[in-house]
C-alpha cells in the first residue's frame, strides 16, 4: 500500500527490515542498547557485531524510553541504524501512547538530521513490549503522516511489518487516517 502524503510517500510493506535498501532502517530495541529478540535480534544478526560496537562506545548509558540514538549500520544495506526505544505496555495509563509517539517522532527528526531520503520502520513495540497492536499502528501511522505533513520530509517512509497481522493493522489504520483528513 502506497499514499502520497503532501508530496512524500508513505508505505506499508509485509516482509522482513533487514532486508530493506534505505538511508536508515529502525531498530526497536531496549533502554540499555543491549540487543535481543525480535526485531532487534534481527537486525543485530543481520548486521553484524559493528553496530553494537557502534551503540556502547558511543551510547554507554543507553538510550532512554521514547526516544532513539544513531548508529552505523554495519553489513545492512542502510547507512544508519536508528535505536528507537517505545514503551512496555502497562495497560495504556502510564504515558505509553505519548512515548510511543516521541520514539517515532525522534526517529523522523533524526532522518532529517541525517539528510535521509529513505527510512524504514518496524512496528515497535508492537512485539515482545506488548503494545495492543491496533493502537500501536494507530500512534505510528498518525504521528508519520503528521510529520510528513507539517515537514514535508522525509521524502520516503517505508512501515515493513512483519507479519500479515501487523500489516492488516496498519492498513486499516492508515485507511482510516487518510479518510479523516
Ligand atoms: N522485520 C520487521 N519486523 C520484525 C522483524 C523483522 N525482521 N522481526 C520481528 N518483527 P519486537 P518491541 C516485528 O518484539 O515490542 C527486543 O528483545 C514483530 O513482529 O521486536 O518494541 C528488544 O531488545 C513486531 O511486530 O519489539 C526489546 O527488549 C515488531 O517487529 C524488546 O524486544 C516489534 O516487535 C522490544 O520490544
Amino acid at each position: 500500500m502506497l499514499v502520497n502524503v503532501c508530496g512524500c510517500k508513505l508505505q506499508l510493506i509485509q516482509g522482513d527490515i533487514t532486508e530493506q535498501h534505505v538511508d536508515a532502517i529502525v531498530n526497536a530495541a531496549n533502554s540499555q542498547l543491549a540487543g535481543g529478540s525480535g526485531v532487534d535480534g534481527a537486525i543485530h544478526a543481520a548486521g553484524g557485531p559493528g553496530i553494537m560496537n557502534d551503540t556502547a562506545a558511543r551510547y554507554p548509558e543507553g538510550c532512554p524510553t521514547g526516544s532513539a540514538v544513531a548508529s552505523s549500520a554495519g553489513n545492512l544495506s542502510a547507512k544508519f541504524v536508528f535505536h528507537a526505544v517505545g514503551p512496555i505496555w502497562r495497560g495504556g495509563k502510564e504515558g505509553e501512547p505519548a512515548l510511543l509517539q516521541t520514539a517515532y517522532r525522534k526517529c523522523l527528526q533524526l532522518a532529517v538530521q541525517h539528510d535521509c531520503k529513505t527510512i524504514a520502520f518496524p512496528a515497535i513495540s508492537a512485539g515482545a513490549y506488548g503494545y495492543p497492536l491496533d493502537l500501536a499502528a494507530n500512534v505510528a501511522v498518525k504521528t508519520v503522516t503528521d510529520f510528513q505533513k507539517w515537514h514535508k520530509k522525509p521524502p520516503e517512509v517505508r512501515f515493513v511489518l512483519f507479519t500479515e497481522g501487523t500489516y492488516g493493522a496498519f492498513a486499516r489504520s492508515l485507511e482510516i487516517q487518510m479518510e479523516v483528513q
